[in-house]
């Protein structure tokens, strides 16, 4: 649903950064520097377009009458559940064929592997955030970045580093699109958060790993946002105290298409995790139940109070995934 016209704009410069190849020293020393990298073409164009046509699959398989040529089959009433910013998190996304698809190509792995050093990685079963084209109707407009300018990482409840997440993006993005919104350097902020909002932190519990800005936060005045360029099959990277969100397009739009297709995915070493959230990953698997991005700890993304207090029944899962060895190393 839209957002009140009240609900800031938030203006993030489109902007064309450098893009870099999975894997390479210069990729992890932009994401060191800037809390953000994108990698160019993760995925071929070609792999990037098979990731979309298993999207409509998974779509087309909830069984609500959604047809990929027929925009009039797209509204809410058959839509799977979104949260803000367009994201579907569950209803099976993250065993979708699209999912495990676009998590196993070689180069996502990598650009994780060179962030960890690592390459024996658990991956997260996220979901995707799909966008409805707002020129056939506006109400489809996402939500106004400055409504949920945040990061993933309680600040006292897990100082550091922690994480590096992560999305594809299926489409090439645009001025008209809108997409990511990413504050460059933000991550810098993170150890001053409880100091500086003290009042707001103090509201969320410390195991909660969200948390949002205020809209037009004077704080925030001196480190503009930017909306990163991405080529169909780019993987932006970025640390979880980094501050971002996404936010619509400038209006100009004319696409009768889905405008955005991102999916979101996170590695973390499995050293990092343990047996009971192992096995509770194992089970999610023949479940087909979706997570967030963290995959050291297991955090159900069926569970959001959105999902629970919805109508499910009416969606029919995908099949469980068939895996091949190297996925089910990915499970843990
Ligand atoms: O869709 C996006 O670009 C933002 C995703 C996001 O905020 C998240 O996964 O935490």
């Amino acid at each position: 649903m839209a957002d009140p016209i009240s609900s800031p704009l938030l203006h993030a410069a489109y902007t064309h950064v450098e893009r870099f190849e999975a894997g390479s020293t210069g990729s992890i020393d932009h994401l060191t520097e800037h809390g953000f990298v994108v990698i160019a073409n993760a995925l071929t164009p070609e792999q990037a377009e098979h990731g979309i046509t298993l999207t409509w699959d998974y779509l087309e398989g909830l069984g609500t009458g959604i047809g990929r040529d027929d925009t009039c089959t797209w509204h809410d009433d058959r839509w799977p559940i979104n949260v803000h910013g367009g994201i579907i998190p569950s209803q099976g996304i993250g065993h979708s064929q699209a999912q495990w698809f676009i998590r196993s190509v070689p180069a996502v792995k990598q650009a994780f592997a060179a962030v960890w050093d690592d390459d024996e990685l658990l991956v997260s079963f996220g979901g995707m955030a799909l966008w409805r084209p707002t020129a056939v109707h506006a109400e489809w407009q996402t939500n106004r970045g400055g409504s949920w300018l945040h990061i993933d990482q309680h600040p006292i409840g897990r100082p550091g580093f922690h994480c590096v997440q992560g999305l594809v993006s299926l489409l090439p993005t645009s001025a008209a699109s809108g997409g990511n919104v990413m504050v460059p350097g933000s991550h810098r902020l993170f150890e001053s958060i409880p100091d500086r909002y003290a009042e707001r932190l103090g509201r969320i519990d410390s195991s909660i790993d969200h948390f949002r800005f205020p809209a037009d936060d004077p704080q925030l005045a001196a480190t503009p946002p930017i909306m990163a360029h991405m080529e169909a099959g780019d993987l932006l990277l970025w640390d979880s105290r980094t501050i971002h969100c996404s936010s619509p397009g400038d209006g100009s739009s004319t696409e009768a298409g889905l405008l955005r297709a991102a999916s979101l995915v996170c590695m973390m070493p499995d050293s990092r995790s343990n047996d009971k959230v192992r096995e509770q990953r194992r089970d999610a698997v023949a479940k087909r139940v979706s997570t967030t991005n963290w995959s050291d700890r297991f955090i159900n993304a069926d569970k959001f109070p959105v999902v629970i207090e919805a109508n499910t029944a009416r969606y029919t899962l995908p099949l469980v995934p068939k895996l091949s060895e190297d996925q089910q190393a990915m499970i843990g």
